[in-house]
């Protein structure tokens, strides 16, 4: 296939979609080789490396205050937003048609990306994340807001790999606690009876901002190297001021119909609540 082309190539099986559609998540096997995903591994480890050595602030972190309702062991997480300013090849992997395809028969044929962040959980401490919902960071009019978790490594059970309330989508947004990272009660919701995705790396668990999701704790003695990209139809206008970064708005499939358009030229400023 020549690389510059907008024949969709690698969407999802009628089975997926039909997972998806019941679910709201969906773990794709293989969409990367163990090859590709061992040398994004790399990358993110070097990126990781790079910012500890210029002692940038925040790279090294206990995750949300609130991982310490999952936990009362030690947590620890690396964390770098905005991957695709750090590396061509992870700005290149935001492109690839194995994951744009896929994510069109979700969203449709054009998908705006909203941020990246890679999370490197450590051996032993990997920091768990309480169950959420991704909506009430940054809510959108028509919730075609999905998260795609590319897995660098293999994320087994013990390596804290997401967990999901399936089809908890058609709950809508819920109210959250706001103590430590927006995030839902530990009791009602406690991350080790949610349904594990144990992944291996070259997967991708793609689900929406509306599905419960949360982690556990890394207990395992290698890292976890993951990198979220969120994503959502252009025309999907954000309800609230909020959650900006770099790059937002830069189009990773198909074209963007508002573009230049209404109260901002640069979509990441397009933020005005929908007419
Ligand atoms: O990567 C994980 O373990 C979960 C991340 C997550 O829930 C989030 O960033 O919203």
């Amino acid at each position: 296939m020549p690389m510059l082309t907008s024949t969709k190539k690698y969407g999802l099986t009628p089975e997926e979609k039909a997972f998806y559609d019941d679910g709201g998540y969906l773990l794709a096997k293989a969409v990367f080789t163990r090859a590709e995903a061992a040398l994004l591994r790399e990358e993110a480890h070097q990126i990781a490396r790079r910012l500890q050595a210029n002692q940038t602030a925040g790279v090294v972190n206990q995750g949300w205050g609130a991982g310490a309702k999952v936990t009362e062991l030690p947590r620890q997480l690396l964390h770098c937003h905005n991957v695709q300013f750090h590396s061509a090849i992870l700005a290149r992997l935001l492109t690839d048609p194995r994951l744009t395809d896929r994510a069109a028969d979700i969203i449709g044929p054009n998908i705006q990306l909203h941020h990246t962040k890679m999370f490197i959980k450590p051996p032993e401490k990997g920091a768990p994340f309480p169950m959420h919902q991704d909506v009430p960071y940054f809510p959108h009019q028509h919730h075609s807001m999905i998260a795609a978790i590319i897995h660098f490594d293999d994320a087994p059970i013990e390596k804290g790999c997401v967990r999901v309330v399936p089809g908890s989508f058609k709950l809508g947004p819920l109210d959250h606690l706001k103590d430590g990272g927006h995030h839902l009660s530990t009791t009602e919701y406690p991350v080790a009876e949610c349904t594990p995705c144990p992944a291996e790396a070259g997967d991708v668990l793609f689900f929406s901002y509306l599905t419960i999701h949360g982690s556990g704790l890394n207990e395992s003695a290698e890292a976890r190297t993951t990198l979220l990209v969120q994503m959502r139809d252009p025309e999907d206008l954000p309800i609230v001021k909020t959650h900006l970064s770099r790059g937002q708005g830069a189009m990773l499939r198909g074209v963007d119909p508002l573009a230049n358009h209404g109260p901002g030229v640069d979509s990441a400023k397009r933020l005005e609540v929908a007419p």
